[in-house]
């Protein structure tokens, strides 16, 4: 298969599928190398998770989605000092009745839409990660962190549980142990202690970041894309199986990976 050179600069704000200028807190990107670019774009808020970025994140994964031409994608936060410090405190404070809130969840659910995406997502994490910031990072399949990295679940200390997945997200890839320490606390989690618990599987200098995320984004995206599609399938699929039922699953992607090779 044909590889692709390294940081090549072709990436576009117009992607094909959607409209120009649509998103507020968003900036969608992609190039000619199958890579997508995602960056929420709030930083005057620390990238906070608003109502309206999740309009825009709920458009931009859609079109991801049914989009070929993409083979993986990269997510990261504007500005120096965060990813996205989770919800955005300012507009919960005049958020709609629970009832509301829970018809639009219903009809746009984002947490359950990023688990649907077949590319690999790639998370490029720097400074604040809290609340939904991790819960973001958490439904991407490889996180990629710089040092001054800062994982945190806030929501007890705000009287809130953390109800975009985290409760769930988190044990799967810490284990009980460490997640309830960081969720029945809110302790926080930094650069190196983040590496070694393996929430992150690379830890990087800031300067470094975005380039590390492109590397791995590449390596990806010079692949067979229905391998990956199938081995990020078998794997995150898996994980909520029996081994027996995994082992089925396993056995017919490995199949169907085959027939449609010859
Ligand atoms: N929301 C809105 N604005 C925020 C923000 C946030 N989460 N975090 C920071 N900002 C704003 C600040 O207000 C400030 O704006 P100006 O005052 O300049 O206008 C600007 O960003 C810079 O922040 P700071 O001045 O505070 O910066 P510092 O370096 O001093 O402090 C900090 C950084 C991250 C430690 C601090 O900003 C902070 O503690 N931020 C709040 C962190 C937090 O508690 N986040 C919320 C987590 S709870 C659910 C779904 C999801 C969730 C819950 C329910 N359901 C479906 C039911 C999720 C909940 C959460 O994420």
């Amino acid at each position: 298969m044909k590889r692709i050179p390294l940081f090549h600069a072709g990436f576009t704000r117009l992607p094909g599928r959607l409209p120009m200028g649509a998103f507020e807190t968003v900036i969608f990107e992609k190039d000619d190398r199958g890579i997508a670019r995602v960056t929420l774009n709030r930083p005057q808020a620390l990238n906070a998770f608003s109502v309206r970025m999740r309009d825009d994140l709920y458009e931009v994964l859609s079109a991801i989605k049914i989009d070929d031409e993409i083979r993986a994608v990269i997510f990261r936060g504007a500005g120096e000092k965060a990813f996205c410090a989770g919800a955005d405190l300012k507009e919960f404070l005049t958020a709609p009745s629970a009832i509301k809130a829970r018809r639009i969840r219903a009809l746009r659910d984002l947490w359950r839409l990023f688990l649907s995406v077949p590319q690999p997502l790639i998370a490029a994490l720097h400074g604040y990660v809290l609340g939904s910031g991790i819960e973001i990072a958490l439904y991407c399949d490889l996180r990629i962190a710089s040092e001054d990295v800062v994982f945190g679940l806030p929501e007890v200390e705000l009287g809130i549980l953390p109800a975009a997945g985290g409760t769930q997200t988190l044990p799967r890839l810490l284990g009980l142990g460490r997640s309830l320490d960081m969720l029945l606390t809110g302790r926080r989690c930094k650069g190196r202690e983040a590496f070694e618990s393996g929430l992150v599987s690379h830890l990087v200098s800031g300067e470094r970041l975005l380039q590390s995320a492109e590397e791995v984004a590449l390596e990806i995206a010079s692949l067979d894309p229905r391998v990956v599609r199938s081995a990020k399938q078998a794997v995150v699929r898996g994980m909520d199986m029996t081994l027996d039922q995994g082992l089925d699953l396993e056995r017919r992607l490995a199949l169907q990976c085959r027939s449609a090779s010859k």
